[in-house]
């Protein structure tokens, strides 16, 4: 197990950066939490993760091949009137084969339809039953096994992993009371404040109807339209724009469960909180040209990424957290905490952590369970419940629509990764393809004939799920919005405030890029007439690439000085590089560079990174050849003496023109650490890179991997790009 010793500091007081709201939450004292396990001296995993499963599993080793219905066969030839006559209706080996093929696919999630799973165990740190009757969090150390899906929102099955979207963050706890699903995403926020929009909302951001162009992009007329009209899109938009679009990996994002929950005691007391799952590989993003590479040459890039990171054991953690606060702070935020388009800053709220989840697990079958696993908000447990969040209500109908419709019937359920670690009993029957045998012939309640079974159980009787029985709903019938989510332009502004001056720039290059595709003059003069309502700076400089837009006087109506230190992704260095990509520049014909290669590459391994040697062939010792590598596969990369030649001329048939130096030169432009051993340096002359930070030179090999060390941890190295005047 690796320890945790930057867990300290995540668990220490927040820092108040000008904080503008009223009054805080609850800052759970670690006295009201009961004692909290540290996180160092966690056990080694113990649940097995997929010790529920293995019964559904398939193993075909050393068998011979069957029917569905279980007949021994020869399925390689289809049975035919003479071998040069025609297949025959008879061949029912040849029908089931053809018609299982025909239908092995499902409709794809209409949105979030791009993604990749895997299992995990989550651990509690500590008791916790004085803030919720949540069985999960009921111990210090339980272990609950979990599955969890990440993925792009708009982009359809097949699209790119980098494209820049949210991107969703939904977990599922198989809880021994019953499965728990937080389905998230990779920001605090949402677009839309009422779930009715959510149609209008997919229909502005998937691709025109006419063409279905462009692909998994928000940078077309329909969804900036949108943008300028439903303005509670902003805040996403910005943080989107900055930085949370591109994550570098799943690994290294945060979740947010969004909406205000309730977290409910067994004595029925309820406080409102807020989930948050905050990575322990730190947040690090993409920039934008490097995603767009990315895209191109890798499209599987984030899968790949979660996939070899569990399969070398370098498993991803999350901390499970949450802003908890009373009901009577609902409106004490300057917001209403009802409006998924907010958030609390965790100055005002810190996060209170409650355990740690790691990914260890990969899938043994993508459909079967990346595919069919059908999470949704409504899957809930004694000890939570939900708030009047209008989005969160909305969404409590249309998952539980949304797998009926791609499983074409109601016992979706009972799919291996969807069935619970627990027993189910009820009186729900039939339906296409169901896979229980259910024995009691008194399927209806109230009943004498099975015994009254199976029983109602509530909050006091059978430990039931149980509404917050302090939930109060009163009010006139109405076809309206809450006035208290009206501002849409303060939190948006002091998301642009909390950003570095780079991430600033960032975020216009950004928006100057998707703004260039906008085509109506109407859409981009809204577009720019909005974010003037964030900062007059911002639209400005967005509107300098852009023709027959006026740039309005500053509309100071939001406009204030409020910061958060929790928005920025690439102030923080990263808490550990494990996972990274590393590449080792090297030429097959120098005999120096592939010996400093080999050496080079065990002493950067031992970091914990995986790295590649890259040269011109195969030869043993080469990871990687120049023909398929490309800038996008490294964090970070290192050229060794002896290679120096293949940058003067580039002229090598077995590479595309200039492969090595374009390598190099697009390392440097994407921000990243790089350098060269020795003579080496001379790479970096040929490709007009000066030593500067995050570009190093030395003869010491141990000089270089302390200097990489922290390079990686750095990340980006955004003081090489220029900002506007
Ligand atoms: Fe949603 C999928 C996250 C609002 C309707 N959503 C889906 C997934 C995530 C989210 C992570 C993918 C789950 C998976 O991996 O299988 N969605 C969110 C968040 C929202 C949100 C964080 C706001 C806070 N969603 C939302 C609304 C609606 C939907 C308002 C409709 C009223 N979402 C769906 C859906 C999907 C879905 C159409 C597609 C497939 C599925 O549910 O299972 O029902």
């Amino acid at each position: 197990m690796r320890s945790f010793l930057f867990l300290s500091s995540l668990l220490g007081t927040a820092v108040a950066v000008g904080c503008p709201f009223m009054s805080g939450g609850l800052h759970a004292r670690e006295g009201d939490l009961g004692k909290r396990q540290n996180a160092d001296s966690i056990e080694e995993t113990t649940i097995s993760t997929q010790e529920f499963l293995a019964p559904f599993e398939l193993n075909d080793t050393n068998v011979y091949m069957t029917t569905d219905s279980g007949t021994p066969i020869d399925e390689a030839v289809s049975l035919k009137g003479g071998v040069r006559g025609p297949t025959l209706l008879e061949d029912f080996i040849f029908r089931q084969k053809l018609q299982r093929f025909d239908h092995e696919r499902i409709p794809e999630r209409p949105v979030h339809a791009r993604g990749a799973g895997a299992y995990g165990v989550f651990t509690s740190y500590g008791d916790f039953t004085n803030i919720t009757a949540a069985s999960f969090l009921s111990e210090e150390g339980k272990q609950t096994p979990m599955f969890v899906r990440m993925s792009t929102v708009i982009g359809e099955r097949g699209s790119v992993d980098s494209a820049r979207d949210v991107h969703g963050f939904a977990t599922r706890f198989y809880t021994d009371e019953g499965n728990f699903d937080i389905v998230g995403i990779n920001v605090p926020i949402f677009f839309i404040n009422d779930a009715i929009l959510f149609p209008d909302l997919i229909h502005a951001l998937k691709p025109s109807p006419d063409n279905q162009i462009p692909q998994a992009a928000t940078a077309h007329d329909s969804a900036y339209d949108f943008f300028s009209q439903e303005t509670s899109a902003l805040n996403l938009v910005m943080m989107v724009m900055a930085g949370y679009g591109v994550p570098r990996s799943y690994r290294h994002m945060d979740g947010w469960g969004v909406h205000t929950y309730r977290l409910v005691t067994n004595e029925g007391a309820s406080v409102l909180v807020k989930w948050h799952w905050k990575s322990l590989q730190g947040k690090a993003s993409f920039l934008w040209e490097e995603a767009q590479a990315t895209g191109g040459k890798n499209s599987d890039f984030h899968r790949e990424d979660i996939w070899n990171a569990i399969e070398a054991g370098f498993y991803p953690e999350w901390e499970l957290g949450v802003q908890i606060f009373n009901e009577s702070q609902q409106l004490a935020f300057g917001f209403d905490v009802l409006d998924p388009t907010k958030f609390i800053p965790e100055e005002v709220v810190p996060i209170t952590p409650l355990g740690k989840m790691v990914l260890n697990t990969n899938p043994k079958n993508y459909f079967a369970e990346t595919e069919q696993i059908g999470f949704q908000p409504g899957h809930i447990v004694r000890g939570i419940d939900f708030s009047d969040d209008p989005v969160l209500q909305g969404r409590l109908y249309s998952y539980l629509d949304a797998q009926l419709n791609r499983y074409g019937g109601p016992n979706f359920e009972q799919a291996p990764v969807n069935r619970p670690r627990v027993p189910i009993h009820n009186n729900n029957r039939d339906g296409k393809a169901q896979a229980y045998i259910p024995t009691n012939i008194a399927a209806y309640s109230p009943n004498t004939l099975n015994f009254g079974s199976p029983m109602e159980a509530n909050q006091t009787t059978g430990n039931g799920f149980f509404t917050a029985p302090n939930r109060l709903v009163s009010g006139a019938l109405t076809r309206a919005l809450s006035p208290t989510f009206a501002d849409h332009w303060s939190q948006p502004r002091m998301v642009w405030n909390s950003l570095s001056p780079a991430e600033q720039q960032i975020a216009v290059n950004a928006l100057r890029f998707e703004t260039s595709h906008i085509v109506s003059t109407t859409v981009r003069q809204n577009f720019i007439n909005q974010i003037n309502r964030i900062d007059n700076n911002l639209a400005a400089r967005v509107a300098q690439v852009l023709v027959d837009v006026t740039v309005p006087p500053p509309d100071t109506t939001y406009y204030n000085n409020n910061k958060t230190a929790y928005i920025s992704i690439f102030s923080n260095p990263l808490p550990t590089i494990q996972g990274l990509n590393f590449g080792i520049l090297a030429s097959v014909y120098s005999n120096q560079s592939m010996s400093q290669a080999a050496t080079l590459s065990k002493q950067f391994a031992d970091l914990g990174i995986f790295v590649s040697v890259v040269a011109e062939t195969m030869v043993p010792g080469v990871n990687l050849t120049y023909s398929a590598a490309d800038a996008i596969d490294f964090d970070g990369l290192l050229v060794t003496p002896g290679s120096e030649g293949i940058f003067i001329n580039g002229t090598s048939p077995l590479y595309p023109l200039g492969r090595p130096l374009q390598i190099l030169q697009n390392a440097y432009a994407y921000g990243k650490p790089v350098g060269a051993l020795g003579t080496a340096s001379t790479a970096f002359q040929l490709a007009g890179i000066a030593e500067r930070s995050g570009v190093y030179f030395s003869n010491s090999s141990a000089t270089l991997l302390s200097d990489f060390e922290a390079g990686l941890k750095t990340f980006k190295f955004l003081d090489r790009f220029p900002l506007d005047a």
